[in-house]
């Protein structure tokens, strides 16, 4: 029986508060409206992002369905969708592109005006509201896509269809973890063939840092983690050293120096946390270093940072999504991957039935995955 233009009754986990586990819930989608596409999700990563909200670190109206890193199926269309149809297989955007605003006509920009990420997010879609009700009450979206749902309804701005061959339960990882990661090495820093390279934090994204950096040419990668149990899988993916810096007396940042020349060519900081973010500007090279911040920092906390360490010709930058202009790049990074241009498998470590979302939260935690794949 067709759904469409109907309400329908499925699960979703909601968070109704931080600090809490999700709570598997029967909610309501209401139909998309104008420019609207409500999809079936088959598949969605956990990115530590999510965790961030619940741990506070990252504020969102609540309660809410999170998740951002998912691909699925258009179930149906609100008017004037023309980028998608039903049937057509397509990855969320949580860094939409609206192709009208200024930034979306900025040659090298990507953060589109029309995002409902980090500065001050609604937590609805671009009309105000939400399709997401349960108990009769609404829930809010979380940055335009709220994956951890078996029906989600997202605006058209902030879907890309991709090769309808594709596995959906690989590539949902298209939709953050590694297209931020890469487009950080690749696009952000621009990584150059020959240089050195370092990146704080072997998560999903930092992992994904590390293979565009391999892509890039870079021919010393140095990874550092405080988790050895990361340091196989960076070496799988191209670091040509790993660093733990538990394992000196002195601060990583000199050990980082010394074995460079001076510092690198291009850090990373792909972790979240303030005294890293400073490590990984330090370690790159005074006059010629390029630090990039791609880990979300806490919420309202600031670094008091020496503008010496600029002055001499170092760059800092950071970027959302790997600078990268999402409906753009998602397909073409579809299409590379099918052309085994790269791997997703290896950051796939887990792979569990939605139901077991608090389980692969507690394996994010615990450090023991990469990426957990929740299915439908
Ligand atoms: P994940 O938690 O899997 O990886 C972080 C890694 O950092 C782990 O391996 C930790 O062991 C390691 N780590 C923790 N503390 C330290 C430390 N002091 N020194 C060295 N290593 C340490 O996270 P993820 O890969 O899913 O995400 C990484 C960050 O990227 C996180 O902050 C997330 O919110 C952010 C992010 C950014 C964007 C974007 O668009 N910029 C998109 N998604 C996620
Ligand atoms: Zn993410
Ligand atoms: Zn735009």
């Amino acid at each position: 029986m067709s759904t469409v233009g109907k309400v329908i009754r499925c699960k979703a986990a909601v968070l109704w508060e931080p600090h809490k586990p999700f709570v598997i819930e029967d909610i309501e989608v209401a139909p998309p409206k104008a420019h609207e596409v409500r999809i079936k999700m088959v598949a969605t990563g956990v990115c530590r992002s999510d965790d961030h909200v619940v741990s506070g670190t990252l504020i969102t109206p609540l309660p809410a369905v999170l998740g951002h890193e998912g691909a699925g199926i258009v179930e149906s269309i609100g008017e004037g969708v023309t980028c998608v149809k039903p049937g057509d297989k397509v990855i969320p955007l949580f860094s939409p592109q609206c192709g009208k605003c200024r930034i979306c006509k900025h040659p090298e920009s990507n953060f589109c005006c029309q995002n409902d990420s980090l500065e001050k997010p609604q937590g609805t879609l671009r009309d105000g509201t939400s399709r997401f009700s349960c108990k009769g009450k609404p829930i809010h979206n979380f940055i335009s896509t709220s994956t951890f749902s078996q029906y989600t309804v997202v605006d058209d701005i902030a879907v890309a269809k991709i090769d309808g061959a594709s596995p959906l339960d690989k590539v949902c990882l298209i939709g953050c973890g590694f297209s931020t990661g890469y487009g950080s090495a690749v696009k952000v820093a621009k990584v150059t063939p020959g240089s050195t390279c370092a990146v704080f934090g072997l998560g999903g994204v930092g992992l994904s840092v590390i293979i565009g950096c391999k892509v890039a040419g870079a021919s010393r990668i140095i990874a550092v983690d405080i988790n050895k149990d990361k340091f196989a899988k960076a070496k799988e993916l191209g670091a040509t050293e790993c660093i733990n810096p538990k394992d000196y007396s002195k601060p990583i940042h000199e050990v980082l120096q010394e074995m460079t020349d001076g510092g690198v060519d291009f850090s990373f900081e792909v972790i979240g946390h303030l005294d890293t973010m400073t490590s990984a500007l330090l370690s790159c090279h005074a006059a010629c270093g390029v630090s990039i911040i791609v880990g979300v920092p806490p919420n309202a906390k600031s670094l008091s940072v020496n503008p010496m360490l600029l002055l001499l010709g170092r760059t800092w930058k950071g970027a959302i999504f790997g600078g990268l202009k999402s409906k753009d790049s998602v397909p073409k990074l579809v299409t590379d991957f099918m052309a085994k241009k790269f791997p997703l498998d290896p950051l796939i470590t887990h792979v569990l039935p939605f139901e077991k979302i608090n389980e692969a939260f507690d394996l994010l935690r615990a450090g023991k995955s990469i990426r957990t794949v929740l299915t439908f």
